[in-house]
């Protein structure tokens, strides 16, 4: 019947729900909350398994990084796909093992983008379930095609291949040049001081690392001394774009705070950050209110840094109320290094810090500690707090996230070694993990690391590898070891002659992967 105001029953019940809709709180209206959460990937830089208090340093407390692991699931067998940068971020955005795809080692200051425009990645899988997209921090991708237009616009990069919004460190702080790139273009470049990058010096009279190394505030140790900025040397040489350049000790801040406001800017629908720290990357400069804080030099402090990071973050989302409908997962790009080219004092200063925790070796090898980092899956309510030892991966994050916001995979060759392992990254009962994994180091040589259960099989296309007691002295190999993870994790003793059948089927099951 009409009401005395001339509307249907109807009518007036809707407005009434309307109303009451408007004073729940934003978070609870979401779209979709239970099954397309926020995602945050927060990826440092160099971490090693031992570097975080929550998985067992002593010597440097990490409360927001802990905080993560108290509230959600820490993997104990959570790992990198490679033990250096560039391959690991090229699996985790394609799902696809890098030494599948010549030129995805470190890539150098120059390098064309590495994943071609259109290529099916975790942010465009996210993409096509209505995800707003983002990458802040670290690239090491490469940009442009050829090689980057450091003036112009710089595509394809990560606007191409899924991402909406990207700010950027082009590649290392330790390569040329420091400049944001800000969607396609560099931040503040004034064109009457146009930007040169490249691998040659430019002029005789350049300085240098080596021509003005009495100058450096941060001296190397190996590499390192082309191109000066802020006081310290770096690999490739530049000039020009001096209003674009950043002091190293701001990134931090500079990707928080636009962080924040981008998920201040996205808070209403669902939204994916890739949050790529520099932290603890060489040069480690980080902001001036860290150094000194640790008892670790510049490494640790640059590991405070990164903790620091981690709490503005969660910050912001308890802030924004939307904590219970973000998942986080917070990992590492590969294992941990002391001396990575400059004289920073990580190795003076380590005492009994164990960066590797109960691990051998570290970046740029195939032992454990080059790729087993820590892992951590929060996600309020959803997630019981817990402790994994399933296998996981961050190259299985591609299948398994897009599989968790309802999202197939379009074909065969799409993320085709990413495993949808999103009931073990979410702690189900009984949810297991991947069952075999290949690690690589920086894929040039063909070294891999191969995982089956509890068994590891070593094997070098090189005669050495170094690193393996975080020290970068060469150490000769035998081209073929086994090692049995569970009696010794510590990779010390090969029983490939004991294991004769073992080392063969996986040799063969290696070899079948990798060709495939
Ligand atoms: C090496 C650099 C090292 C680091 C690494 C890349 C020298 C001597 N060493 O070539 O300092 O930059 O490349 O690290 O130049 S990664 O984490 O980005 O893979
Ligand atoms: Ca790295």
């Amino acid at each position: 019947y009409a009401s005395p105001l001339g509307m249907t029953t109807l009518g007036v019940s809707i407005i009434a729900l309307l109303m009451l809709l408007s004073l729940l709180p934003a978070s609870t209206l979401q779209a979709g909350s239970n099954d397309r959460p926020n995602i945050i990937v927060i990826m440092a830089d160099d971490l090693g398994y031992g570097d975080v208090s929550c998985y067992g340093a002593k010597a440097i407390t990490t409360p927001n990084i802990d905080r993560l692991a108290n509230e959600g699931i820490r993997f104990t067998s959570g790992y990198c796909s490679a033990s250096t940068c560039t391959p690991t971020r090229y699996s985790l955005l394609t799902g696809t093992y890098a030494f599948r795809k010549q030129g995805t080692g470190i890539a150098p200051p120059n390098s064309p983008t590495l994943i071609p425009a259109g290529t099916v990645t975790l942010p465009s899988l996210l993409q096509s379930a209505g995800y707003n997209t983002a990458v802040i921090g670290k690239w090491h991708l490469g940009l442009g095609e050829g090689q980057p237009n450091w003036n112009g616009d710089l595509k394809p990069g990560p606007l191409e291949i899924g991402f909406d919004h990207c700010l950027l460190l082009p590649t290392t702080n330790d390569r040329v040049p420091q400049v944001y790139v800000n969607d396609h273009r560099v931040e503040n470049l004034d064109s009457s001081d146009p930007l040169w990058v490249g691998n040659k010096k430019p002029t005789e009279d350049h300085p240098t690392g080596v021509s003005h190394r009495s100058t450096l505030r941060l001296d190397w140790s190996h590499g390192h001394n082309h191109s000066i900025h802020n006081g310290i040397g770096r690999i490739g040489y530049y000039t020009g774009g001096h209003a674009a350049r950043f002091r190293d000790e701001e990134l931090a801040d500079r990707w928080v705070n636009d962080s924040v406001k981008w998920i201040e800017q996205n808070r209403d629908e669902p939204f994916f950050l890739f949050f790529s720290s520099h932290d603890l990357h060489v040069p480690r400069m980080p902001h001036e209110r860290f150094q000194g804080t640790t008892s670790l030099g510049l490494r640790g402090d640059s590991i405070a840094q990164l903790d620091w990071c981690v709490g503005e973050l969660t910050d912001a989302l308890d802030r924004l109320q939307i904590a219970d409908n973000t998942l986080i997962v917070f990992c590492s790009d590969n294992g941990p290094v002391l001396d990575d080219g400059y004289k920073d004092e990580a190795v003076e200063k380590l005492g009994d810090h164990k960066p590797a925790g109960p691990f051998r070796g570290g970046k740029y090898n195939v032992y454990e500690a080059g790729t087993r980092t820590p892992l951590i899956v929060r996600w309020p309510g959803k997630v019981q707090p817990a402790v994994s030892d399933q296998i996981v991966c961050t190259i299985d994050l591609a299948a398994s996230l897009s599989s968790l916001v309802g999202v197939p995979l379009p074909n065969d060759e799409a993320c085709r070694d990413s495993f949808d392992v999103s009931d073990a990254l979410l702690g189900k009962p009984g949810a297991v993990g991947r069952p075999h994994l290949i690690q690589q180091d920086n894929g040039v040589k063909g070294n891999f690391g191969f995982r089956v259960g509890n068994w590891k099989l070593h094997r070098y296309g090189a005669k050495n590898t170094y690193n393996v007691e975080l020290h970068m002295k060469n150490s000769a190999i035998e081209p073929f070891q086994l090692f049995d993870l569970q009696t010794d994790p510590m990779e010390t003793k090969n029983v490939i002659d004991e294991h004769p059948e073992i080392a063969r089927q996986m040799k063969e099951e290696l070899d079948t992967l990798i060709k495939q």
